[in-house]
Protein backbone atom coordinates (compact mmCIF):
# COMPACT_ATOMS: atom_id res chain seq x y z
CA UNK A 1 0.00 0.00 0.00
CA UNK A 2 1.03 3.61 -1.00
CA UNK A 3 2.44 5.42 2.12
CA UNK A 4 -0.76 7.36 3.66
CA UNK A 5 -0.41 11.30 2.73
CA UNK A 6 -1.58 13.26 6.20
CA UNK A 7 -3.31 17.06 6.24
CA UNK A 8 -0.67 20.06 6.20
CA UNK A 9 0.11 21.34 8.94
CA UNK A 10 -0.50 17.44 11.04
CA UNK A 11 1.64 17.85 13.81
CA UNK A 12 4.43 14.79 14.78
CA UNK A 13 5.78 13.85 17.69
CA UNK A 14 6.99 11.93 20.61
CA UNK A 15 5.77 11.76 24.62
CA UNK A 16 7.21 10.84 27.69
CA UNK A 17 7.07 11.67 31.16
CA UNK A 18 9.15 13.19 34.22
CA UNK A 19 9.02 10.05 36.66
CA UNK A 20 9.83 7.44 33.91
CA UNK A 21 13.15 9.77 32.90
CA UNK A 22 14.17 12.47 34.80
CA UNK A 23 15.82 10.30 37.88
CA UNK A 24 17.51 13.01 40.13
CA UNK A 25 14.84 12.28 42.63
CA UNK A 26 16.64 14.60 45.29
CA UNK A 27 17.90 17.48 43.29
CA UNK A 28 17.75 20.77 43.97
CA UNK A 29 14.90 20.50 46.34
CA UNK A 30 12.45 18.27 44.76
CA UNK A 31 9.93 16.69 47.24
CA UNK A 32 9.12 12.97 47.27
CA UNK A 33 6.50 12.04 45.30
CA UNK A 34 3.82 8.68 45.81
CA UNK A 35 5.85 6.68 43.48
CA UNK A 36 9.73 7.40 45.19
CA UNK A 37 7.36 5.96 48.24
CA UNK A 38 6.30 3.17 46.09
CA UNK A 39 9.07 1.85 44.10
CA UNK A 40 10.70 1.41 47.87
CA UNK A 41 8.28 -0.96 49.02
CA UNK A 42 9.13 -4.23 48.78
CA UNK A 43 7.76 -6.46 45.70
CA UNK A 44 5.78 -4.10 43.85
CA UNK A 45 7.66 -3.25 40.89
CA UNK A 46 9.54 -5.98 38.65
CA UNK A 47 13.04 -6.87 40.10
CA UNK A 48 12.82 -3.71 42.55
CA UNK A 49 14.07 -1.55 40.07
CA UNK A 50 13.71 2.19 40.66
CA UNK A 51 13.12 5.70 39.12
CA UNK A 52 16.57 6.91 40.95
CA UNK A 53 18.14 7.33 37.88
CA UNK A 54 15.92 6.28 34.99
CA UNK A 55 17.72 8.18 32.06
CA UNK A 56 19.13 10.84 33.92
CA UNK A 57 17.12 13.11 31.58
CA UNK A 58 17.44 15.72 34.75
CA UNK A 59 21.23 15.91 33.09
CA UNK A 60 20.91 14.39 30.06
CA UNK A 61 17.72 16.50 28.22
CA UNK A 62 20.43 18.40 26.08
CA UNK A 63 21.32 15.39 24.66
CA UNK A 64 17.77 14.45 24.60
CA UNK A 65 16.98 17.57 23.02
CA UNK A 66 19.40 16.91 20.32
CA UNK A 67 18.10 13.40 19.44
CA UNK A 68 14.38 15.11 19.26
CA UNK A 69 16.01 17.16 16.71
CA UNK A 70 17.69 14.78 14.59
CA UNK A 71 14.43 12.94 14.55
CA UNK A 72 12.98 16.25 13.03
CA UNK A 73 9.47 16.21 15.49
CA UNK A 74 7.11 19.44 15.55
CA UNK A 75 6.41 18.39 19.20
CA UNK A 76 7.82 16.76 22.60
CA UNK A 77 5.30 16.25 25.36
CA UNK A 78 6.94 15.47 28.60
CA UNK A 79 5.46 15.56 32.03
CA UNK A 80 6.42 18.30 35.07
CA UNK A 81 6.82 16.92 38.47
CA UNK A 82 4.57 18.71 40.43
CA UNK A 83 6.87 18.04 43.39
CA UNK A 84 9.73 19.28 41.90
CA UNK A 85 7.58 22.71 41.70
CA UNK A 86 5.60 22.05 45.04
CA UNK A 87 7.74 19.92 46.88
CA UNK A 88 4.93 19.49 49.90
CA UNK A 89 2.03 19.38 47.29
CA UNK A 90 1.30 22.82 49.01
CA UNK A 91 2.72 26.22 49.98
CA UNK A 92 6.23 27.48 48.81
CA UNK A 93 6.70 27.23 45.33
CA UNK A 94 10.27 25.74 44.90
CA UNK A 95 11.94 28.05 42.03
CA UNK A 96 14.84 25.49 41.18
CA UNK A 97 12.54 23.22 40.13
CA UNK A 98 10.85 25.79 37.34
CA UNK A 99 13.99 26.62 36.23
CA UNK A 100 14.98 23.01 34.59
CA UNK A 101 11.87 23.03 32.89
CA UNK A 102 12.31 26.48 31.76
CA UNK A 103 15.92 24.92 30.95
CA UNK A 104 14.04 22.24 28.59
CA UNK A 105 11.61 24.73 27.28
CA UNK A 106 14.17 27.03 26.06
CA UNK A 107 16.30 24.26 24.59
CA UNK A 108 13.30 22.92 22.51
CA UNK A 109 12.35 26.13 21.61
CA UNK A 110 15.84 26.70 20.26
CA UNK A 111 15.22 23.56 18.08
CA UNK A 112 12.25 24.78 16.72
CA UNK A 113 10.82 22.07 19.01
CA UNK A 114 7.12 22.86 20.34
CA UNK A 115 6.70 22.24 24.01
CA UNK A 116 3.36 20.43 25.02
CA UNK A 117 3.80 19.91 28.91
CA UNK A 118 1.87 17.52 30.64
CA UNK A 119 0.95 18.65 34.25
CA UNK A 120 0.00 15.60 35.98
CA UNK A 121 1.74 12.33 34.86
CA UNK A 122 1.13 10.30 38.47
CA UNK A 123 3.83 12.03 40.28
CA UNK A 124 1.86 12.96 43.46
CA UNK A 125 3.18 14.70 46.04
CA UNK A 126 3.51 12.37 48.81
CA UNK A 127 2.53 14.79 51.62
CA UNK A 128 -0.65 15.09 49.61
CA UNK A 129 -1.33 11.14 49.50
CA UNK A 130 -0.66 11.73 53.15
CA UNK A 131 -4.04 13.49 53.65
CA UNK A 132 -5.68 11.28 51.11
CA UNK A 133 -4.37 12.26 48.22
CA UNK A 134 -7.25 12.13 44.64
CA UNK A 135 -9.71 10.68 47.26
CA UNK A 136 -9.48 13.88 48.93
CA UNK A 137 -11.75 17.17 46.92
CA UNK A 138 -8.59 19.01 48.11
CA UNK A 139 -5.93 17.60 46.30
CA UNK A 140 -8.28 19.35 42.87
CA UNK A 141 -7.43 22.87 44.26
CA UNK A 142 -3.71 21.70 45.41
CA UNK A 143 -3.19 20.95 41.42
CA UNK A 144 -4.74 24.45 40.57
CA UNK A 145 -2.05 26.74 42.52
CA UNK A 146 0.88 24.32 41.23
CA UNK A 147 -0.45 24.58 38.19
CA UNK A 148 -0.77 28.56 38.44
CA UNK A 149 2.98 28.37 39.32
CA UNK A 150 4.07 26.59 36.22
CA UNK A 151 1.81 28.55 33.71
CA UNK A 152 3.64 32.05 35.70
CA UNK A 153 6.47 31.15 35.16
CA UNK A 154 6.69 29.35 31.82
CA UNK A 155 2.97 30.93 30.34
CA UNK A 156 4.79 32.91 28.02
CA UNK A 157 6.87 30.28 25.95
CA UNK A 158 4.06 27.29 26.21
CA UNK A 159 0.96 27.65 24.46
CA UNK A 160 -0.67 24.87 25.23
CA UNK A 161 -0.89 22.05 28.02
CA UNK A 162 -2.28 18.62 28.63
CA UNK A 163 -3.75 18.77 32.27
CA UNK A 164 -4.09 15.12 33.27
CA UNK A 165 -2.40 11.84 32.00
CA UNK A 166 -5.07 8.90 32.08
CA UNK A 167 -7.01 9.40 34.81
CA UNK A 168 -8.76 6.02 34.35
CA UNK A 169 -5.41 4.35 35.19
CA UNK A 170 -4.23 6.57 37.56
CA UNK A 171 -7.52 5.65 39.50
CA UNK A 172 -7.65 1.99 38.98
CA UNK A 173 -3.75 1.50 38.86
CA UNK A 174 -3.46 3.30 41.73
CA UNK A 175 -6.44 3.40 43.83
CA UNK A 176 -8.36 0.99 42.82
CA UNK A 177 -6.40 -2.48 42.49
CA UNK A 178 -2.77 -1.29 43.80
CA UNK A 179 -0.66 -1.65 41.02
CA UNK A 180 0.78 1.94 40.36
CA UNK A 181 1.02 4.56 43.26
CA UNK A 182 -0.59 4.68 45.77
CA UNK A 183 -0.50 1.34 45.98
CA UNK A 184 -4.69 1.58 47.21
CA UNK A 185 -7.00 -1.61 46.66
CA UNK A 186 -10.19 0.33 46.88
CA UNK A 187 -12.44 -1.10 44.32
CA UNK A 188 -14.85 0.74 43.52
CA UNK A 189 -14.70 3.10 46.39
CA UNK A 190 -11.83 4.32 44.21
CA UNK A 191 -14.49 6.38 42.58
CA UNK A 192 -13.58 9.89 44.28
CA UNK A 193 -10.19 9.62 42.77
CA UNK A 194 -12.33 10.40 39.43
CA UNK A 195 -13.76 13.37 40.11
CA UNK A 196 -11.73 14.99 41.59
CA UNK A 197 -9.05 14.91 38.98
CA UNK A 198 -11.73 15.87 36.68
CA UNK A 199 -11.80 18.29 38.77
CA UNK A 200 -8.56 19.77 39.08
CA UNK A 201 -8.91 19.25 35.03
CA UNK A 202 -11.40 21.91 35.25
CA UNK A 203 -10.12 24.33 37.75
CA UNK A 204 -6.57 24.07 35.95
CA UNK A 205 -8.07 24.35 32.30
CA UNK A 206 -10.31 27.68 33.34
CA UNK A 207 -6.89 28.75 35.00
CA UNK A 208 -4.45 28.61 31.98
CA UNK A 209 -7.15 29.35 29.29
CA UNK A 210 -8.66 32.87 30.89
CA UNK A 211 -5.36 33.98 33.12
CA UNK A 212 -2.63 32.76 30.09
CA UNK A 213 -4.63 32.55 27.11
CA UNK A 214 -3.42 29.23 26.56
CA UNK A 215 -4.89 26.20 24.71
CA UNK A 216 -5.61 22.92 27.37
CA UNK A 217 -6.07 19.77 26.10
CA UNK A 218 -6.69 16.48 28.42
CA UNK A 219 -5.57 13.02 27.53
CA UNK A 220 -7.27 9.82 28.45
CA UNK A 221 -6.78 6.16 27.26
CA UNK A 222 -9.19 4.94 25.08
CA UNK A 223 -9.38 1.48 24.28
CA UNK A 224 -12.64 0.18 22.61
CA UNK A 225 -14.46 -2.27 24.57
CA UNK A 226 -15.53 -4.99 22.31
CA UNK A 227 -17.91 -8.34 23.59
CA UNK A 228 -15.96 -11.60 23.48
CA UNK A 229 -18.87 -13.24 22.48
CA UNK A 230 -21.35 -11.72 20.50
CA UNK A 231 -24.07 -12.68 23.25
CA UNK A 232 -26.20 -10.54 25.30
CA UNK A 233 -24.42 -11.39 28.34
CA UNK A 234 -20.72 -10.12 27.15
CA UNK A 235 -22.11 -7.21 25.17
CA UNK A 236 -23.39 -5.94 28.60
CA UNK A 237 -19.99 -6.11 30.38
CA UNK A 238 -18.45 -4.27 27.51
CA UNK A 239 -20.83 -1.60 27.96
CA UNK A 240 -19.88 -1.46 31.85
CA UNK A 241 -16.39 -1.18 30.93
CA UNK A 242 -17.09 1.50 28.55
CA UNK A 243 -18.93 3.12 30.92
CA UNK A 244 -16.57 3.30 33.47
CA UNK A 245 -13.17 3.89 31.19
CA UNK A 246 -14.21 6.16 28.29
CA UNK A 247 -17.52 7.35 29.29
CA UNK A 248 -17.19 8.46 33.20
CA UNK A 249 -14.11 10.81 31.98
CA UNK A 250 -14.92 11.62 28.73
CA UNK A 251 -18.76 12.63 29.06
CA UNK A 252 -18.24 15.07 32.38
CA UNK A 253 -15.47 16.67 30.32
CA UNK A 254 -17.34 17.42 27.01
CA UNK A 255 -21.05 17.05 27.93
CA UNK A 256 -21.00 18.41 31.33
CA UNK A 257 -22.94 14.89 33.26
CA UNK A 258 -21.86 11.68 34.07
CA UNK A 259 -22.93 8.49 32.94
CA UNK A 260 -25.30 6.61 35.11
CA UNK A 261 -23.12 4.52 36.49
CA UNK A 262 -25.80 2.65 38.41
CA UNK A 263 -27.59 1.16 35.21
CA UNK A 264 -24.24 -1.02 34.59
CA UNK A 265 -24.24 -1.86 38.61
CA UNK A 266 -20.83 -0.10 39.06
CA UNK A 267 -22.38 2.67 41.40
CA UNK A 268 -25.51 3.98 43.76
CA UNK A 269 -27.14 6.90 41.31
CA UNK A 270 -25.82 9.43 42.70
CA UNK A 271 -21.85 9.99 43.19
CA UNK A 272 -22.37 12.14 46.58
CA UNK A 273 -18.89 13.53 46.16
CA UNK A 274 -19.92 15.44 43.45
CA UNK A 275 -21.05 18.99 44.36
CA UNK A 276 -23.50 21.57 42.61
CA UNK A 277 -21.49 23.46 39.66
CA UNK A 278 -18.45 21.02 39.98
CA UNK A 279 -19.70 20.11 36.37
CA UNK A 280 -19.79 23.70 35.26
CA UNK A 281 -16.09 23.27 36.19
CA UNK A 282 -15.27 19.89 34.90
CA UNK A 283 -16.73 20.90 31.73
CA UNK A 284 -14.51 24.09 30.74
CA UNK A 285 -14.11 24.84 26.93
CA UNK A 286 -11.01 21.87 25.53
CA UNK A 287 -8.82 22.77 23.08
CA UNK A 288 -7.99 19.21 22.27
CA UNK A 289 -8.59 15.21 23.27
CA UNK A 290 -5.44 13.84 23.91
CA UNK A 291 -6.24 9.74 22.67
CA UNK A 292 -3.42 7.52 24.45
CA UNK A 293 -4.30 4.02 22.23
CA UNK A 294 -2.42 0.68 22.69
CA UNK A 295 -4.70 -1.82 21.81
CA UNK A 296 -8.90 -2.78 22.73
CA UNK A 297 -10.10 -4.56 25.66
CA UNK A 298 -12.39 -7.82 25.10
CA UNK A 299 -14.85 -8.52 28.15
CA UNK A 300 -16.89 -10.93 29.32
CA UNK A 301 -19.67 -11.38 31.84
CA UNK A 302 -18.52 -11.76 34.88
CA UNK A 303 -18.15 -14.77 36.94
CA UNK A 304 -21.20 -14.77 40.31
CA UNK A 305 -20.19 -13.11 43.05
CA UNK A 306 -17.71 -10.71 41.00
CA UNK A 307 -18.04 -7.36 42.54
CA UNK A 308 -17.35 -6.00 38.39
CA UNK A 309 -19.98 -6.07 36.18
CA UNK A 310 -17.41 -7.33 33.87
CA UNK A 311 -14.61 -9.70 32.95
CA UNK A 312 -11.74 -9.35 31.08
CA UNK A 313 -11.21 -11.65 28.39
CA UNK A 314 -7.88 -13.02 26.32
CA UNK A 315 -8.08 -12.11 22.33
CA UNK A 316 -7.28 -15.46 20.69
CA UNK A 317 -3.90 -17.34 20.19
CA UNK A 318 -3.75 -16.00 16.52
CA UNK A 319 -3.65 -11.99 17.21
CA UNK A 320 0.20 -10.86 17.24
CA UNK A 321 1.35 -9.30 20.84
CA UNK A 322 4.41 -7.02 22.09
CA UNK A 323 6.81 -7.83 24.00
CA UNK A 324 4.44 -7.07 26.63
CA UNK A 325 1.87 -9.36 25.80
CA UNK A 326 -0.50 -6.88 24.48
CA UNK A 327 -2.43 -7.96 21.62
CA UNK A 328 -1.55 -5.43 18.36
CA UNK A 329 -4.88 -4.69 16.91
CA UNK A 330 -4.68 -1.23 14.76
CA UNK A 331 -8.06 -1.18 13.69
CA UNK A 332 -9.02 -0.31 17.79
CA UNK A 333 -7.06 2.97 17.18
CA UNK A 334 -9.67 3.74 13.79
CA UNK A 335 -12.59 2.16 15.68
CA UNK A 336 -11.84 4.68 19.05
CA UNK A 337 -11.05 8.03 16.73
CA UNK A 338 -14.46 7.30 14.69
CA UNK A 339 -16.58 6.30 17.51
CA UNK A 340 -15.51 9.34 19.42
CA UNK A 341 -16.03 11.20 16.45
CA UNK A 342 -20.06 9.52 16.03
CA UNK A 343 -20.53 9.77 19.85
CA UNK A 344 -19.68 13.07 20.69
CA UNK A 345 -20.89 15.00 17.56
CA UNK A 346 -20.27 19.35 17.90
CA UNK A 347 -19.15 18.78 21.58
CA UNK A 348 -15.65 16.68 20.59
CA UNK A 349 -12.51 19.10 20.51
CA UNK A 350 -9.84 18.03 17.44
CA UNK A 351 -8.43 15.24 18.60
CA UNK A 352 -4.16 14.50 19.63
CA UNK A 353 -2.90 10.85 19.71
CA UNK A 354 -0.73 11.38 22.75
CA UNK A 355 0.53 8.50 22.86
CA UNK A 356 0.93 5.31 20.86
CA UNK A 357 3.94 2.73 20.45
CA UNK A 358 4.82 -0.50 21.65
CA UNK A 359 7.66 -2.50 23.69
CA UNK A 360 9.77 -4.72 22.10
CA UNK A 361 12.98 -6.21 22.61
CA UNK A 362 15.59 -5.50 20.36
CA UNK A 363 18.49 -3.90 20.72
CA UNK A 364 18.36 -1.89 17.69
CA UNK A 365 16.84 -3.46 14.73
CA UNK A 366 13.13 -3.62 16.16
CA UNK A 367 11.02 -4.38 13.13
CA UNK A 368 8.16 -5.25 15.09
CA UNK A 369 7.93 -1.68 16.56
CA UNK A 370 8.21 -0.36 12.72
CA UNK A 371 5.68 -2.92 11.78
CA UNK A 372 3.35 -1.67 14.81
CA UNK A 373 3.75 2.17 14.37
CA UNK A 374 3.47 1.82 10.63
CA UNK A 375 0.42 -0.05 11.14
CA UNK A 376 -1.00 2.81 13.46
CA UNK A 377 -0.15 5.69 11.71
CA UNK A 378 -2.08 4.25 8.86
CA UNK A 379 -5.30 3.44 11.27
CA UNK A 380 -5.13 7.09 12.08
CA UNK A 381 -5.12 8.03 8.48
CA UNK A 382 -7.78 5.58 8.15
CA UNK A 383 -10.03 7.59 10.41
CA UNK A 384 -9.02 10.62 9.20
CA UNK A 385 -11.06 9.27 5.57
CA UNK A 386 -13.66 8.43 7.84
CA UNK A 387 -14.37 12.07 9.04
CA UNK A 388 -12.50 12.43 12.57
CA UNK A 389 -10.68 15.43 12.99
CA UNK A 390 -6.97 14.38 14.02
CA UNK A 391 -4.40 16.98 14.67
CA UNK A 392 -1.61 15.17 15.59
CA UNK A 393 0.44 11.85 16.33
CA UNK A 394 2.69 10.92 19.31
CA UNK A 395 4.89 7.95 19.65
CA UNK A 396 5.22 6.69 23.02
CA UNK A 397 8.30 7.23 23.94
CA UNK A 398 11.67 8.78 22.48
CA UNK A 399 14.46 6.58 25.26
CA UNK A 400 13.43 3.26 26.95
CA UNK A 401 12.39 4.23 30.30
CA UNK A 402 11.57 3.46 33.56
CA UNK A 403 8.33 1.15 32.50
CA UNK A 404 5.78 1.58 36.13
CA UNK A 405 5.32 -1.87 37.85
CA UNK A 406 7.94 -3.61 34.93
CA UNK A 407 10.40 -1.30 35.53
CA UNK A 408 13.26 -1.32 32.87
CA UNK A 409 11.82 -4.80 31.61
CA UNK A 410 9.76 -3.02 28.93
CA UNK A 411 11.50 -1.05 26.13
CA UNK A 412 9.20 1.62 24.37
CA UNK A 413 11.87 3.06 23.36
CA UNK A 414 12.63 4.56 19.40
CA UNK A 415 16.03 5.20 21.53
CA UNK A 416 17.33 1.91 23.20
CA UNK A 417 19.24 2.87 26.12
CA UNK A 418 21.62 1.05 28.30
CA UNK A 419 20.98 1.55 31.94
CA UNK A 420 24.19 1.05 33.19
CA UNK A 421 25.96 3.48 31.24
CA UNK A 422 23.00 5.69 29.94
CA UNK A 423 24.53 5.71 26.36
CA UNK A 424 21.77 6.58 24.01
CA UNK A 425 21.60 4.38 20.58
CA UNK A 426 18.85 5.21 17.68
CA UNK A 427 16.84 1.96 16.69
CA UNK A 428 15.37 1.31 13.19
CA UNK A 429 12.50 2.46 14.50
CA UNK A 430 13.79 5.88 15.04
CA UNK A 431 14.78 6.14 11.56
CA UNK A 432 11.80 5.24 9.87
CA UNK A 433 9.89 8.13 11.94
CA UNK A 434 12.36 10.45 10.61
CA UNK A 435 12.30 9.32 7.01
CA UNK A 436 8.08 9.09 7.67
CA UNK A 437 8.37 13.25 9.23
CA UNK A 438 10.26 14.28 6.58
CA UNK A 439 8.06 12.35 3.62
CA UNK A 440 5.10 14.17 5.15
CA UNK A 441 6.75 17.76 5.30
CA UNK A 442 8.14 17.24 1.40
CA UNK A 443 5.97 19.43 -1.30
CA UNK A 444 2.37 17.23 -2.85
CA UNK A 445 3.45 16.21 -6.11
CA UNK A 446 1.36 18.82 -8.88
C1 LIG B 1 0.59 4.68 29.30
O1 LIG B 1 -0.33 3.94 29.99
C2 LIG B 1 1.25 5.67 30.20
O2 LIG B 1 0.71 6.97 30.02
C3 LIG B 1 2.73 5.68 30.09
O3 LIG B 1 3.28 6.35 31.19
C4 LIG B 1 3.26 4.28 29.94
O4 LIG B 1 4.64 4.20 30.01
C5 LIG B 1 2.77 3.75 28.62
O5 LIG B 1 1.39 3.85 28.54
C6 LIG B 1 3.16 2.31 28.36
O6 LIG B 1 2.64 1.47 29.33
O7 LIG B 1 -3.83 -6.01 29.48
O8 LIG B 1 -2.99 -6.44 27.30
O9 LIG B 1 -5.09 -5.35 27.51
C7 LIG B 1 -0.84 2.83 29.31
C8 LIG B 1 -2.07 2.24 29.91
C9 LIG B 1 -3.10 0.23 30.54
C10 LIG B 1 -2.40 0.48 28.25
C11 LIG B 1 -3.19 -1.24 30.35
C12 LIG B 1 -2.57 -0.99 28.02
C13 LIG B 1 -3.72 -3.03 28.94
C14 LIG B 1 -2.98 -3.99 28.08
N1 LIG B 1 -2.25 0.86 29.60
N2 LIG B 1 -3.34 -1.63 29.00
S1 LIG B 1 -3.75 -5.55 28.09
Amino acid sequence: MDEPRFPDGFVWGVASSAFQVEGALEEDGRGVSVWDAFTRRPGVIRDGHTADVACDHYHRYGEDIALLAELGVDVYRFSIAWPRVVPAGAGAVNPRGLDFYERLVDGLLERGITPLPTLFHWDLPQALEDAGGWLERDTAHRFAEYVSAVAVRLGDRVGAWITLNEPFEHMSLGYALGEHAPGRTLLLDALPAAHHQLLGHGLAARLLREEHGAKVLLTNSYSPARPARDTPADRGAADAYDALHRRLFTDPVLLGRYPDLSAYGLAAGALPYVRDGDLAVISAPLDGLGVNYYNPTLLAAPPAGSPLPFDFAEFPPGVPRTAFGWPVVPDGLTQTLVELTELYGEALPPLWITENGCSCDAYVEDGDRVAYLDAHVRAVHAAIERGADVRGYLVWTLTDNFEWAEGYHQRFGLVHVDHETQKRTPRASFTWYRDLIAAQRRPRAA
